[in-house]
């Protein structure tokens, strides 16, 4: 009779140990050494709970055949930006071809899932060939532009709340960048997007979105300076997108510059693309060691707690550039190894992923 009970109380035992020295041994773990999957607070929470919108990028073919990365996006997040699906290359890839697939598959998931749906980008320097090769009068060039965004913004009125209409008019020196944008239509094609979005959807949010405010002061002038001037010309701009591809060491005071000067403006704020190296000096032989994953937590801590101390109103939302380590297009664009979201690239939650709850404790 006694062996009955023995079997299995052995049994759980051994389970339990070898679960426990999962979590701890990082050499056990195959991935990223000491990666874990940290218990939630309370058995429901998540980021979705948090006291403002958290979102991520995402990719819709990520969406479709990866049921991991899909399971992960319905349960934490509550808001969705397309990571590239709405460009403008990707919408619109010949003068008269548009091409909704994959974004209206992600508008259709974030309805579906009852998210948020961020859009991003009408306006950006990144254009397909069709665009470079353009050849026309000013007129014409304010039509190609007046089209494309009216007809992008029209195709999603009602299922897209918000837009980031300009993104990345601002170059490394503070001066606005050199674009097609610019040299075809001068610097009033900032004003002009921004109308042309309002014309097609009166009630979506409107932001000007871009990065370098946490580590640029002299960017980060030019920014607010602009975005400044729209809206005291009145132009429709309701809110501003700080990218936020930081870095685990970037000084405390930076961050607070950042967000509390974003502040100031009374617009908006929305953390629109955080994500944070770990490796900023692209060091190819870098192992991710728990210290490091614990300064990289502290750091996403101290962000959204400077985040939440801004007025409630105003808090949009933070969203972070892609979901996990193995989906973010760091590595793939710096060829260097580097952890910079929430979730290992097995789609367990990371230090980082507490230090985000943390900061608004
Ligand atoms: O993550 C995006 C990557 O997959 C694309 O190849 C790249 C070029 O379109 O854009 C990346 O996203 C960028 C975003 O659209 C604007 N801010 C910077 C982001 C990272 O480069």
């Amino acid at each position: 009779m006694k062996h009955f009970l023995i079997l299995p109380l052995l049994a759980f035992v051994l389970f339990s140990c070898s679960k426990r020295t999962a979590i701890l041994d990082p050499i056990l773990n195959p991935v990223n050494g000491i990666l874990r999957d940290l218990p939630l607070q309370s058995p429901k929470s998540t980021l979705k709970d948090m006291p403002f919108k958290v979102g991520a990028s995402v990719s819709a073919e990520l969406l479709r055949s990866n049921p991991e990365y899909r399971a992960l996006v319905m349960k934490e997040f509550s808001s969705l930006t397309a990571e590239n699906a709405m460009k403008f290359w990707a919408l619109h890839p010949e003068e008269n071809t548009y091409n909704w697939k994959d974004a209206d598959e992600i508008v259709d998931f974030a309805k579906a899932n009852g998210k948020r749906m961020h859009g991003h980008t009408l306006n950006w320097f990144e254009v397909p060939g069709w665009v470079t090769n353009f050849s026309g009068d000013t007129t014409a060039w304010e039509n190609l532009m007046r089209t494309h965004i009216q007809t992008v913004v029209t195709h999603f009125k009602g299922r897209v709340s918000s837009w980031d209409v300009v993104n990345e008019a601002i170059d490394e020196n503070g001066g606005y960048r050199n674009n097609i944008w610019l040299q075809k239509l001068g610097i009033s094609y900032i004003d002009k997007a921004f109308q042309y979005a309002h014309e097609a959807d009166p009630n979506a949010l409107l932001f000007y979105n871009d990065y370098g405010h946490d580590y640029s002061p002299i960017k980060r002038t030019a920014i607010l300076n602009l975005v400044n001037g729209l809206k005291e010309r009145g132009v429709p701009i309701n809110g501003i997108g700080l990218q936020f591809h930081t870095r685990y060491n970037q000084p405390d005071a930076d961050i607070t510059s950042a967000i509390t000067s974003a502040a100031a403006t009374g617009l908006l704020v929305h953390i629109s693309e955080l994500d944070m190296t770990v490796n900023p000096n692209s060091d190819k032989n870098l192992t991710y060691t728990a210290t490091l994953a614990e300064q990289q937590a502290a750091k996403y801590k101290f962000i959204v707690k400077t985040y939440y101390a801004i007025p409630k109103a105003q808090q949009f939302g933070i969203t972070t550039w892609n979901v996990t380590d193995g989906d973010s297009w760091i590595p793939g664009t710096y060829n260097r190894p580097d952890w910079p979201l929430p979730f290992d690239a097995n789609y367990k939650r990371k230090p980082a992923y507490q230090g985000i709850l943390d900061g608004v404790k």
